[in-house]
């Protein structure tokens, strides 16, 4: 996988970050300061109580192994409202086997997240990466043609919607199908180089989210990427092609902002503008992955390098939560797994090592950011949202 960055313009110092955030009026002091010296909150209540102030479905993704440890299945029942499985709904995982569904670990945190009144993202089913080896194989070697190979998309996004028919609130059907302003095969479009584009044509996109329709009427679906959360040529294109599908009668309702941001860049400045253009589009809008990493101590995942780094991870968890809460049509704001050691970051980022990228850390204790997310929360005067119960409402 490449490396993730944002197309992140004009980044905050560090001064301009704390003056940003630890303002006169801080809700952020600390009264009898941590054993850690992190701030401390002054709300109590849940992420996802204060998100139901408003309708926003607050979310994490979730490892269903974790669900065992009753420390982590307690924090993700009472902070959050709705979940995505990291990983367990990709194809690699459901069908590891040609023909063989492995269904178990999803069907278990859907039933976690039933029993505790959470609504769940679907992620994913038309990517390039973590594809079974079997048909990855099978492409390279000849053995499946590209006819077989439309087939065989249809009928995963077929059999895996159905499966999961009626419980999928939000479903990601492409995930990550543009490539990148800074790769040098560059368009603007959904090509080349994207594996299903290369192999079916572009349009096979659109028939993922007319499969995915017909498997399940009532799901939300989503087109899900990276590097938009700034007025950029990337997210204008996304922009452009999501209102192109829409003209043409593609069921899209909706676009993630994935939102992996990485303090080395700096805050998105115009996020919240860059949204507003989706959403006057009329597509749904949510925050799906979002996390903020920095430079760690190669020894703990939780140690920033720069100790000023918390003040400029702290802002863009601000600015990620308040862009959402500002669009009305931002229907869920999720952050991409719970603590830092098991977060994708410090196994993809290791050299220089990165971490400290998500809101607890590697003891679920809550950390600054998390604090930030509250008070966000607590604190706003957003209009409140439609279109989070389950179904296309
Ligand atoms: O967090 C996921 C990690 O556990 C997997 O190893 C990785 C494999 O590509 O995928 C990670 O999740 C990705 C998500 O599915 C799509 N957007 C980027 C995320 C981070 O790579």
């Amino acid at each position: 996988m490449s490396l993730r960055r944002t197309l992140v313009l004009g980044a905050v110092g560090v001064v301009g970050a704390c003056s940003l955030l630890m303002g006169p009026t801080s809700a952020f002091a600390d009264p009898g300061g941590s054993s850690s010296g992190a701030p401390v909150g002054t709300h109590t209540d849940s992420l996802r109580d204060l998100g139901a102030n408003v309708g926003l479905r607050v979310g994490t993704a979730v490892n269903p192994t974790e669900l065992s440890s009753s420390t982590y299945s307690s924090l993700i029942a009472n902070q959050f409202s709705v979940v995505t499985p990291e990983n367990e709904m990709k194809w690699q995982v459901v069908e590891p086997t040609q023909g063989q569904y492995n269904w178990g670990p999803a069907d278990k945190l859907v039933a976690f997240a039933q029993a505790h009144h959470e609504l769940v993202r679907g992620h994913t089913l038309l990517w390039q990466n973590q594809l079974p080896t079997w048909l990855t194989d099978g492409v390279d070697n000849g053995t499946i043609s590209n006819d077989q190979l439309r087939a065989l998309l249809k009928k995963h996004i077929q059999d895996e919607v159905s499966h999961f028919r009626g419980k999928i609130w939000q479903w990601d059907v492409v995930n990550e199908a543009f490539t990148n302003p800074w790769d040098p095969e560059w368009n603007g479009a959904p090509a080349p180089g994207h594996f299903w584009v290369d192999h079916l044509g572009a349009g096979i996109l659109a028939d993922a989210f007319r499969w995915a329709h017909e498997a399940d009427p009532q799901a939300l679906l989503f087109y899900n990427d990276y590097a938009i959360e700034d007025v950029n040529a990337k997210s204008t294109a996304v922009l452009n092609w999501a209102e192109q599908l829409r003209a043409e009668g593609v069921p899209i309702d909706g676009v993630g902002f994935q939102t992996h941001l990485d303090t080395q860049y700096g805050v998105p400045t115009d996020f919240t503008q860059d949204m507003q253009r989706f959403a006057a589009a009329g597509l749904k809008v949510a925050i799906t992955e979002a996390d903020v990493r920095t430079f760690t101590e190669p020894s703990s995942v939780n140690t920033p390098t720069d100790p000023n780094a918390v003040a400029v991870q702290n802002a863009a968890w601000k600015q990620s939560i308040d862009t959402c809460l500002a669009v009305r049509s931002c229907i869920s704001f999720t952050a991409w797994g719970v603590s830092d050691d098991q977060s994708w970051v410090p196994s993809t980022f290791s050299s220089p090592q990165e971490g400290a990228a998500l809101l607890y850390d590697s003891n679920l204790n809550p950390k600054p950011e998390y604090f930030v997310v509250q008070h966000e929360l607590a604190t706003t005067n957003a209009a409140h949202r439609t279109g989070v119960g389950a179904g296309r409402s």
